[in-house]
């Protein structure tokens, strides 16, 4: 009451919300007008951005909390009354008449399509402490992911264009959610390198605010205990994504221009772009509403599983049921052994990677009604078991992969899966976790995430007709990995399969210990015996041929120590660097026909 002359008429309706919500220990230890009065309107500040930024306010997010907390106090599963089966979906096998048309439906509706990536995760698990984008995705020509994926987007509405003849051209829009963890630093990568060749308009940075912390089972909010005039606040997670697209005016933006399609992604998969063609090619042939990229997935592998979850009042979804829950369904509802692996060595239930693609018209249709919305969870760690009390505060989190658990049952979710090495490397895990994976499960390291560019660029060349050799195995920082030929190209050079096969011919031979870069558009290789280091660029306007043999010492893959303080983290996380030998390097920079035959 006291304090009333020093707020703002909006602060004082804020503190008033707040009493009413059973908040008032906020104010408590408030002193007397004159002591604190900046510190004071600074929480109400605070206050006023929790309550915008969350669909509904802080009232809805406290009641929320409310029944979350009491059903997590009670040990309610949260797949009560629901039987989960082994959904049907899309299988693709990379390269077959089935993928090339999907690809081929896909490259044309890229011009329809906006990409949206979720990056405001600070990647506590890799322990590396620049932001997840910016890091190298393979070190032998240093791409960053985020440069990756918008030269894939990029080329990949060049080839929409090109299919599309005729039509006016499009300028792909590119969204990335950060936080404040990561909203600088993105900003900064992009200006720092002219948003690797994206308009500026063509990117949307939405940054997403973290959420209140809850102190107990009262869902009172948690003050910081360094600061008792501010909330505590923690990520709220990806699911954000999907209420910031919203508010921010830009789907109804989208369809006004006449797009179709909203593609999400997640920070670092190097590999994921090789599928999306065919992917958004599925969504588009069977008018998926939504549709969630897929790989096989080994049992007990820490990425949700995509099950069909049928309730006894008849409600039926298709959904991502996440990895440390799966388990503990199939065990409560008659699969004495949980998440096991089949004859298949795989778990029957395709993993979820996190890539969705989503109607726009029926999208909008649904968040009109929940404001982007999710459901959420919380998982608070109790003191003991009376479950009274938390170890340290919680707060309620959500994931964007459980947006269709709001929809009606007569809307299409379906997914597609294709082959892990062609769409699933991501870096999550730091060294030490990663070598403690069990054997035949995948690291998710920055380690494995290149040795994976390398194969799945390897294997598509071998599909394609080119001889590459098979990996040799080597141990970097604890992990065995199979090391292929390191095969990396440009997507300017190829962005499908398609592009790939018009562009390899003749007889090629690429020896292990080889490395090749194609970075121009138009180089066409042919008759290729390569046993060394072969870099070739060129303008766009210039064709090149590339034959004949190469044979020289090349560039080698050399151990490294993790703990040793003169390389940068980057290259410490992998445990190993590209020495660069000798190499033949050509760059064609006039426009022409040119031949390289050394
Ligand atoms: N992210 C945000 O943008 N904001 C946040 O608040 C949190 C994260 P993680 P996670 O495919 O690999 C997901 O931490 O959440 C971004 C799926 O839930 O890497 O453990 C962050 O920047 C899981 O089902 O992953 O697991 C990153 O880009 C499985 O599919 C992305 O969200 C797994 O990913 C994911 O964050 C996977």
């Amino acid at each position: 009451q006291k304090n009333l002359s020093i707020l703002s008429p909006q602060q004082i309706e804020l503190g008033k919300m707040l009493l009413e919500l059973g908040q008032g220990h906020l104010f408590e230890h408030w002193p007397d007008p004159g002591v604190d009065d900046d510190d004071k309107r600074a929480l109400l500040d605070q206050v006023s951005l929790l309550n915008s930024s969350y669909p509904g306010g802080l009232s809805s997010y406290i009641k929320t909390a409310k029944e979350l907390l009491a059903d997590s106090k009670a040990g309610k599963n949260p797949f009560d009354g629901f039987t989960p089966s082994v959904p049907s979906g899309e299988v693709l096998t990379f390269g077959d008449d089935n993928f090339v048309q999907y690809e081929d439906v896909g490259v044309k509706e890229v011009q329809n399509a906006a990409f949206v990536l979720v990056a405001g995760g600070l990647g506590e698990r890799l322990g590396y402490q620049g932001i997840k984008v910016a890091l190298p995705m393979e070190t032998t020509t240093g791409t960053c992911f985020l440069q990756h994926y918008i030269e894939s987007i990029l080329s990949l509405s060049e080839a929409s264009f090109k299919q599309a003849q005729g039509e006016c051209r499009r300028d792909v829009p590119l969204v990335i959610m950060t936080s404040d963890d990561t909203h600088e630093r993105t900003l900064q990568l992009l200006e720092s390198n002219t948003y690797f060749g994206m308009k500026p308009t063509q990117v949307k940075l939405l940054k997403q605010e973290k959420v209140a912390c809850l102190a107990d089972n009262d869902a009172r909010l948690a003050l910081d205990p360094n600061n008792k005039y501010k909330i505590q606040t923690k990520p709220h997670g990806h699911g954000d994504v999907h209420a910031l697209l919203y508010s921010s005016g830009l789907l109804k933006e989208w369809k006004d221009t006449g797009l179709r399609w909203v593609l999400f992604f997640q920070d670092t998969n190097g590999l994921l772009f090789k599928a999306i063609p065919a992917a958004l090619g599925v969504s588009a042939t069977k008018e998926y509403h939504v549709n969630s990229l897929a790989v096989p997935r080994k049992a007990k592998e820490a990425i949700g599983g995509i099950t069909r979850l049928t309730h006894t009042d008849g409600r039926e979804m298709v959904i991502n049921v996440e990895y440390n829950q799966l388990d503990p369904l199939l065990r409560a509802t008659g699969h004495p052994d949980g998440d096991v692996n089949c004859e298949t060595g795989y778990s029957p239930y395709p993993g979820n990677i996190n890539q969705l693609i989503i109607e726009l018209g029926p999208y909008i249709d649904e968040l009109s009604k929940t404001g982007g919305a999710i459901k959420e969870f919380v998982n608070p760690k109790y003191k003991d078991s009376t479950k009274t009390e938390f170890k340290s505060s919680t707060r309620l989190e959500c994931m964007m992969q459980d947006y269709p658990k709001t929809l009606s049952p007569s809307a299409r979710v379906g997914f597609t899966v294709t082959e892990t090495w062609l769409a699933y490397a991501p870096v999550k895990n730091n060294p030490e976790d990663a070598a403690k994976v069990p054997k035949g499960n995948p690291y998710h390291s920055a380690t494995s995430g290149e040795m994976a560019i390398y194969r799945a660029n390897s294997m598509i060349l071998k599909k394609a007709g080119v001889e590459v050799d098979d990996p040799v195995t080597q141990v970097f920082n604890g992990q065995e990995v199979d090391v292929w030929s390191r095969i990396v190209w440009k997507p300017k050079w190829a962005v499908t399969y398609a592009d790939v096969k018009s562009k390899v011919s003749g007889n090629n031979s690429v020896s292990q210990k080889s490395t090749l870069v194609i970075k121009g558009r138009d180089i066409f290789i042919e008759d290729l015996s390569l046993d060394g280091a072969l870099i070739v660029d060129s303008v766009d306007d210039a064709e090149v041929k590339v034959g004949g043999s190469v044979h020289n010492s090349g560039w080698t893959v050399e151990s490294i120590d993790k703990d040793s303080s003169e390389l940068p983290e980057e290259v410490r996380i992998r445990g190993f660097k590209i020495a660069k030998n000798e190499q033949v390097q050509q760059f064609y920079g006039e426009p022409g026909k040119f031949s390289l035959k050394p």
